[in-house]
């Protein structure tokens, strides 16, 4: 199955056309095999006939479900990467929140902030972010699932798990000690790996949301 990125796509999957070409040719050989070794009467042969096309119809018509069941898309105002989709909020100055203003607004659209977990996924987000705002500044962030809210360090995602490879900005996560600064954010950076940087939660940034793909 091949995998998209970028605008709302849909995913669908591949290999099962192949074997609707494969099922479909053992059909036909059924068929005829059915009609050439026991089709003794014009009747008799018309018969089997009739019932190999309405089995192979009947295949199709099952195969074609499967089919839909494989295609993922994402709204209109998503980007698609693999199985997920994300939304960023947009990037004038008057669209910003708090980290729980944020997330608020991911879970009125079905979602939550963004876990991002994965090389693939950094990087997917960095490009983005780099396309919008060609260069770092401290209100081009965007907030992410990430915390160190509950223990000083322990940066954990929303889904409750434990962070296992941060992409920070050099220096980060710092905790600028005039302020508690325990929410993190990713921001347009040279380096695609070097973007995160833990802010105070009620900084007024932007904000990225994932959900799953929907299957249509
Ligand atoms: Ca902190
Ligand atoms: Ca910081």
């Amino acid at each position: 199955m091949t995998l998209t990125s970028g605008d709302a796509t849909e995913e669908c999957g591949t290999y099962e056309n192949l074997n609707t070409v494969a099922l479909f040719e053992d059909q036909k050989k059924v068929s005829l095999f059915t009609v050439r070794g026991y089709g003794s009467s014009r009747r008799y042969q018309l018969a089997t006939g009739v019932l190999g096309l309405i089995s192979a119809a009947l295949l199709m018509a099952v195969i074609g479900m499967s089919i839909q069941r494989a295609c993922k898309s994402c709204p209109p105002d998503w980007k698609a990467l693999n199985h997920s989709c994300f939304y960023f909020s947009p990037p004038g100055g008057n669209m910003r929140e708090g980290w729980d203003g944020s997330r608020a607004d991911c879970v009125q659209r079905g979602a939550d902030l963004a876990i991002v977990d994965t090389l693939e996924k950094q990087t997917f987000i960095s490009k983005i972010l780099n396309g919008r705002h060609k260069t770092f500044n401290i209100w081009y962030g965007y907030w992410i699932g990430l915390r160190d809210k509950v223990n000083e360090q322990t940066w954990t995602w929303i889904n409750g798990s434990l962070l296992t490879e941060g992409y920070w900005r050099d220096g980060e996560p710092n905790d600028y000690n005039l302020f508690a600064e325990d929410c993190a954010a990713t921001y347009p950076t040279d380096d695609t790996l070097k973007s995160w940087n833990d802010a105070p939660c009620s900084h007024p940034l932007g904000w990225i949301c994932e959900k799953e793909a929907t299957e249509i």
